[in-house]
């Protein structure tokens, strides 16, 4: 069957999100268009969001959450506000019955038993970033439900494995807000044009550089990393590769997807699963890097391959660069404890 999936039409550079969307969604024939629209409703709740990151400063919605502005009204930290907007825009979209977000222990049912979807929610990432002006993102998963149609969302629904995924995409709220996405048919990358409200496609079909020569971790932990995770690190600096670290995930793994390299949070003793979560970080980005050409493992297997066992789990995480993910990976593989 012919999709014709690399039609150029209404897929140049400068086309909108939304335009974007349909015309992908025409390539598939049997396509309802909720997908579709759970990612527009996606796009809607960014913009609130960008909006509220770039008043941040204006309106002191930073600082702690349950603090009371001088009206004597309750004030909301950025990652709540964020929370409440994407959980709103996709509980009023429909296509989706389920949420499993960092800001909530459970699972949230949207009250929606028709929605086909499921979606695994980061919607404020780089938490130590927020008050202090450095770029964040949010990250999400949408996934196929398990369960039947017309009944409540089950846990078996969000702990799918990430291969599972049928699209996945982040939002950067940096020097320029972008939205990056994958359907499985490649990453593209839309950049906020804040006086018309629109993201416009300006990255189509992008690709992970095949060699790469940055390295992203926090080092403050290196006196807990295993050999050889210290030994790959000698090696970059020995290599004089360069070291960058954010500290907020998206940005640290969209420089990596545009110049190549590797991002790094590995297990230590006291971690010994890391710090970053699979179901909502970790696969969302493996699947765009797999699909950008690059690789994400945990340093013994593919990201996408765990089979989840609890819904806020943590995972060490190593993606990037493909030849970069191998070395450290095969590094892990290959010690041998001293006896
Ligand atoms: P968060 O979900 O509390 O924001 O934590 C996730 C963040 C990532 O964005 C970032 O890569 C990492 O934690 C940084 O951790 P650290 O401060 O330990 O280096
Ligand atoms: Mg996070």
């Amino acid at each position: 069957m012919d999709y014709n999936l690399a039609s150029p039409v209404g897929t140049t550079v400068g086309t909108t999100l939304d335009r974007f969307i349909s015309k992908k969604q025409e390539q598939f024939p049997y396509a309802t268009g909720e997908l579709s629209q759970l990612l527009r409703d996606i796009a809607l709740a960014g913009k609130i969001v960008n909006r509220e990151i770039n008043r941040a400063g204006l309106i002191d919605v930073t600082g702690a959450y349950g603090s009371q502005n001088i009206q004597g009204e309750e004030q909301q930290k950025l990652d709540v506000i964020a929370n409440i907007r994407f959980i709103r825009a996709l509980r009023n979209g429909g296509e989706v019955c389920g949420i499993i977000s960092e800001e909530d222990d459970d699972i949230i049912d949207t009250g929606k038993p028709n929605g086909r979807y499921v979606v695994a929610i980061d919607p404020l990432d780089g938490s130590s970033n927020i008050d202090v002006n450095v770029s964040i993102g949010t990250i999400f998963s949408v996934y196929r439900r398990l369960s039947p149609r017309g009944t409540h969302v089950e846990e078996r629904d969000v702990m799918q494995p990430g291969k599972q995924q049928v699209a996945a995409g982040y939002l950067l709220y940096g020097s320029s807000t972008m939205l990056v996405y994958t359907t499985g048919y490649g990453v593209h990358g839309f950049t906020y044009e804040p006086s018309l409200g629109e993201f416009f496609l300006s990255h189509p079909d992008m690709l992970i550089p095949d060699k790469g020569s940055i390295f992203s971790v926090n080092e403050g932990n290196y006196e807990d990393f295993s050999e050889p995770i210290k030994e790959y690190l000698s090696f970059c600096k020995k290599n004089r590769y360069s070291a960058r670290y954010i500290g907020s995930l998206v940005a640290d793994f969209h420089r990596s997807l545009f110049k190549g390299g590797i991002y790094l949070y590995p297990d230590t003793a006291t971690a010994p699963k890391g710090k970053l979560r699979l179901l909502y970080e970790c696969n969302a980005l493996a699947f765009i890097v797999e699909q950008a050409g690059g690789k994400a493992t945990d340093g013994k297997q593919r990201i996408l391959e765990i089979e989840p066992s609890s819904l806020h789990e943590r995972c060490p995480f190593y993606i990037g660069t493909s030849a970069m993910v191998d070395d450290v990976s095969t590094r892990i593989q290959q010690y041998k404890q001293p006896s």
